[in-house]
C-alpha cells in the first residue's frame, strides 16, 4: 500500500486552517491540521515544499516510522512549524489505518475510557459584572467547567482575551485580521494582582463550590508573583491556573509548586515530550496542555499521555478555535481513551460554514463531548466549500508595560 498524493489548502470561515488531505492507492484518504494560528502560510509551505514528496510511495500504515523519518531524519528538529507540519501528516495517518480497520481511532489505543468527555467554555467580561453574565450563559447551557477572564481595572486596554467594551461578552482572544502588524495592548501586574484574587473569589461565591473554575495567566508575570498568586486564590479551588509564569524557565514551576497547592496547567506552546520532560517527571505541574497541531501529531502527544500518566499529571489539551475540527476530533480521540484525561477546552466553532467544511457527527451536551463512532478520525473536509476561501493575513496582539517595554503575549 502507498501514498500516491497530497494536498494542502489554507483558509477557513473565520480562520486560516491548514488542512492536509493524504490519499493512498487503496482508495482511502486521511486528514491532518497544520493549523499555527497567525503563521499559517509557514507549515503548509513546509509540507507542500518538502515534505510531500517525500511521502509519495511510502506505506501510509508505517505511521511510527514516518514519524522517525520526519523528526530525526530532519536533523534540525522541533519548533512549532515543523512540528505543525509532522502532526498533520501523523494525524492524517491514524485516520487512514483507522479507517483502513473500519473502526473509530479510539479504538487503536485501547477503547474508549468514558463516554462524555469534559469540556471547557471560555467566559469573559471587560469588567466583572459581564464575565458574570458570560459565566452564567455557560451555567445555564450546562457546562460544568469554565475559564473566567476579566478586563482589570484601571488596565489603559483590554487584557488577554476579554472585549475592550463593557456590554460584550464571550470575547474570545484576539486574532486582527486587518494585516499582519500587531496591535498593542498595556499590561500592569500590579492591577492584576491587586483585582483578580478577589474577582476569582466572587465568582466562586456566586456560583457555588461545583463550578469548575480555570482561570488562563497567559504567561504574564514573574516566578515569585505567579507563586503570590496561586497562594493568593487557594481559598477560590480553582480547577486550574494556567500558564502563570513563560515556560521557558521552567524551575519557576519549582517556586510555585513550594508555595501553593493550586493545580497548574501548563503546555499549549510547547511542541515535544522534552518541552515538558522534567516538569512531568518532578510533578511540577498537573495538566500537560500541548496540542496534538503543533504537538507532532498523535503519535508524539499519546508518548505525552502515557508519561504523564505515571506522574499524575492529567491531560488538558489546548483547544482554542483556532485548532481545526481535524486535530479537535484527534483530540477527542485520546480524550476518550485516556486514563489521565481531566478536561478538554472546547469553543463551539459550531457556525454553518465550518460545519459544511469540516462535516461531523462528534457532538457536545451538557459540557461534555461525545466522540463520533464513524471510521477513522470521524470528520470530513468538504474541498467544494473550501473553494471559496483564501489565506488573510492576521496576528495576535504584542504586549507592553506602560513604560513601552515589551512583555509576553
Ligand atoms: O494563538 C494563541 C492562542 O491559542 C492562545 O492565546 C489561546 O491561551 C490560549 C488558550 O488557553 O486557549
Ligand atoms: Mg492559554
Amino acid at each position: 500500500m502507498k501514498i500516491t498524493d497530497a494536498q494542502v489548502f489554507v483558509g477557513g470561515p473565520a480562520k486560516n486552517y491548514v488542512t492536509i488531505k493524504i490519499m493512498t492507492d487503496a482508495g482511502v484518504y486521511g486528514l491532518g491540521d497544520a493549523t499555527l494560528n497567525n503563521r499559517e502560510t509557514l507549515p503548509a509551505a513546509y509540507l507542500t515544499d518538502y515534505l510531500i514528496s517525500n511521502l509519495i510511495g511510502m506505506d501510509p500504515r508505517q505511521s511510527e516510522d514516518i514519524w522517525q523519518f520526519l523528526y530525526r531524519g530532519a536533523y534540525f528538529r522541533g519548533g512549532p512549524i515543523a512540528m505543525a507540519a509532522y502532526g498533520a501528516i501523523d494525524t492524517a495517518l491514524w485516520d487512514i489505518k483507522a479507517k483502513l480497520a473500519g473502526m473509530p481511532l479510539y479504538q487503536l489505543f485501547g477503547g474508549k475510557s468514558r463516554d462524555g468527555a469534559l469540556v471547557y467554555a471560555h467566559a469573559a467580561g471587560a469588567d466583572l459584572a459581564d464575565l458574570m453574565t458570560s459565566i452564567a450563559r455557560y451555567v445555564d447551557q450546562g457546562y460544568k467547567a469554565v475559564r473566567v477572564q476579566c478586563g482589570i481595572p484601571g488596565m489603559p486596554t483590554a487584557s488577554y482575551a476579554v472585549p475592550e467594551t463593557a456590554g460584550q461578552t464571550g470575547a474570545d482572544f484576539i486574532t486582527d485580521f486587518s494585516g499582519i502588524r500587531p496591535k498593542t495592548e498595556i499590561w500592569d501586574t500590579d492591577k492584576y494582582m491587586r483585582f483578580m484574587p478577589d474577582a476569582l473569589g466572587q465568582i466562586r461565591d456566586k456560583f457555588g463550590p461545583d463550578l469548575k473554575i480555570l482561570h488562563d495567566v497567559h504567561h504574564r508575570l514573574l516566578p515569585r508573583e505567579a507563586a503570590a498568586f496561586a497562594k493568593a486564590v487557594e481559598p477560590v479551588g480553582l480547577y486550574w491556573l494556567e500558564d502563570p509564569t513563560p515556560a521557558e524557565d521552567q524551575d519557576a514551576l519549582k517556586l510555585i509548586r513550594q508555595h501553593s497547592t493550586t493545580p497548574i496547567a501548563i503546555g499549549e506552546v510547547f511542541n515535544t515530550i522534552w518541552d515538558c520532560q522534567k516538569l512531568i517527571e518532578q510533578e511540577l505541574i498537573d495538566f500537560i496542555r500541548i496540542a496534538v497541531t503543533y504537538g507532532g501529531g498523535i503519535t508524539h502527544v499519546k508518548r505525552i499521555v502515557d508519561l504523564a500518566a505515571l506522574h499524575h499529571v492529567r491531560t488538558g489539551f489546548h483547544g482554542a478555535p483556532s485548532h481545526s475540527p481535524i486535530s479537535m476530533a484527534a483530540q477527542a480521540h485520546l480524550n476518550a481513551w485516556a486514563p489521565n484525561f481531566g478536561i478538554q477546552e472546547y469553543l463551539v466553532l459550531g457556525t454553518p460554514e465550518c460545519d459544511a467544511l469540516f462535516p461531523s457527527k462528534h457532538y457536545l451536551k451538557d459540557g461534555l463531548f461525545y466522540v463520533s463512532d464513524d471510521p477513522g478520525l470521524g470528520v470530513d473536509f468538504d474541498e467544494g466549500e473550501a473553494a471559496q476561501y483564501e489565506y488573510k493575513p492576521g496576528s495576535h496582539p504584542v504586549v507592553r508595560l506602560q513604560d513601552g517595554t515589551l512583555w509576553n503575549y
